[in-house]
């Protein structure tokens, strides 16, 4: 065969897509998080606690955000659901104080979910809540807004997953017949449609703590062009963090791993992997009722000293909690929520010290508590022990004092080689944490 000019392009250009994908992927393989990413990270560690938050136009009928699928609508049913989305009520300075009230250092908010609709100004599709609801406004925009004014930082929760657009194809583990045409383009769908979404998210709404992905679990084996997608980000806002909830060991060029519904290296939902790095910071995201999108029915809302054992819990697992609520259509947050957050930021006003800045250990977590640490202060969290003395294992270092947070009284204790007895004070009726801060020698 002879080969001609426009056999020598076939041949090449396939070819140099190759190398230059190769390239893009050689970089974020060897991705080098900037100064200013590994600065957000420390940032993000201190930070502690942060406001999750579902919504969208699934919460019209508060039946969570899978009901898309649960219920197995068709496309042009549930496209008539934007109609009737119309928060009056939505209050962005309002939202920021509540999470401010609870003590909570940053947002993370669902910008688009698993159907596909973007709660923002979208030019990339008229799929979002400008063009499609009654509201015609952008929500996220004042919600960022009122973040800066407010000093929280606020992240994005983007999905992956699509159940609307018909380039998410071959469609993967969540597919049911909605109306959508069997053949798609899965390349143009990611790069785009969801990278110019992630463009548009992260070039119009000033500085944006990170994006936090989901979805990618319904196609584990897809190619789903991370690192052009991760690279992008990084160049975008070299400080925003990449938080990916795909529940496999992290890859080149995320930033934090991430858990759900349980703590590092648990997996009693079924959802995380068990290997837990340590080489970039940790989030368990959890909810404060059983559902992450407003749901009119479930009213399992978890007690104040639960959510304060679950943020203790995550924090002397070296890691950050990240506490979900789902407000209701018109925008506001129900007082359920709103009154067990208000009570969590009591508490953290007065026990804060030992939670944020700090990191998990030196001790291993164990049913009567957790330990935290800054410095040369160890904080001792004891959640669960009724008898007056507590052995624990070495530490470190020597303990030269020993002290109950809230009241500076010093607590007793004695200490060997084999580690150090604690004389607890009593704890006070209701009283969820007892904290003693232990000071280590040089
Ligand atoms: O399917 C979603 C679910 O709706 C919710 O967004 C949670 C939050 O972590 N993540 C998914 C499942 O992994």
């Amino acid at each position: 065969m002879r080969v001609t000019r426009n056999h020598f392009a076939i041949l090449l250009l396939p070819l140099l897509a190759l190398l230059l994908s190769a390239a893009v992927c050689a970089q974020e393989n060897n991705y080098k998080p900037s100064p200013e990413n590994l600065k957000a990270r420390q940032e993000f560690q201190d930070e502690k606690f942060g406001l999750f938050i579902h919504w969208g136009v699934y919460s019209v009928l508060g039946d969570g955000e899978w009901v898309f699928h649960n219920r197995k609508l068709k496309l042009d049913e549930y496209n008539r659901l934007p109609n009737f989305f119309d928060p009056e009520k939505f209050d962005a300075k309002a939202w920021v104080a509540l999470a401010k009230a609870a003590g909570m250092k940053y947002i993370t908010i669902t910008s688009r979910h698993h159907d596909g609709f973007a709660m923002f100004d979208s030019k990339i599709s008229d799929w979002n809540i400008v063009a499609r609801t009654p509201y015609k406004k952008d929500p996220l925009k004042m919600l960022a807004e009122e973040c800066h004014r407010q000093g929280i930082k606020l992240f994005f929760y983007y999905s992956q997953l699509d159940w609307h657009n018909p380039d998410y194809y071959p469609r993967g583990q969540t597919s049911w017949d909605n109306g959508r045409p069997d053949h798609g383009d899965f390349n143009a769908y990611l790069d785009d449609y969801m990278d110019g979404q992630l463009r548009e998210l992260l070039t119009n709404y000033g500085t944006i703590g990170g994006i936090w992905f989901d979805g990618m679990w319904d196609k584990p084996n897809a190619d789903w062009h991370l690192d052009k997608t991760y690279a992008l980000i990084h160049e975008l806002q070299p400080a925003a963090l990449i938080i990916p909830n795909h529940h496999q060991k992290p890859r080149p060029g995320e930033d934090v791993q991430t858990f759900e519904r349980d703590l590092p290296g648990q997996n009693s939902a079924g959802f995380n992997t068990t290997f837990v790095t340590d080489q970039l910071p940790l989030e368990s995201c959890n909810t404060l009722n059983g559902s992450w999108g407003f749901d009119i029915g479930d009213s399992k809302y978890k007690s104040v000293e639960e959510l304060e054992e679950m943020l203790i819990r995550a924090a002397g697992n070296n890691s950050n909690l990240l506490l979900n609520i789902g407000p209701q259509p018109n925008g506001e947050i129900q007082q359920e929520f709103a009154v067990r957050l208000r009570a969590v930021g009591e508490w953290l006003a007065r026990y804060g010290d030992s939670i944020y800045g700090t990191r998990g250990g030196p001790l291993a977590p164990a049913d009567w508590g957790v330990t935290t640490h800054k410095g040369n202060t160890v904080y001792v969290h004891v959640l669960h022990w009724n008898a007056p003395l507590l052995a624990l294992p070495p530490f470190p270092r020597a303990v030269t004092s020993a002290q109950e947070l809230e009241s500076r009284n010093k607590v007793a204790f004695t200490q060997n080689k084999d580690g150090v007895v604690l004389n607890l004070p009593a704890a006070a009726k209701g009283q969820t944490d007892r904290v003693i801060v232990l000071t280590l020698g040089n």
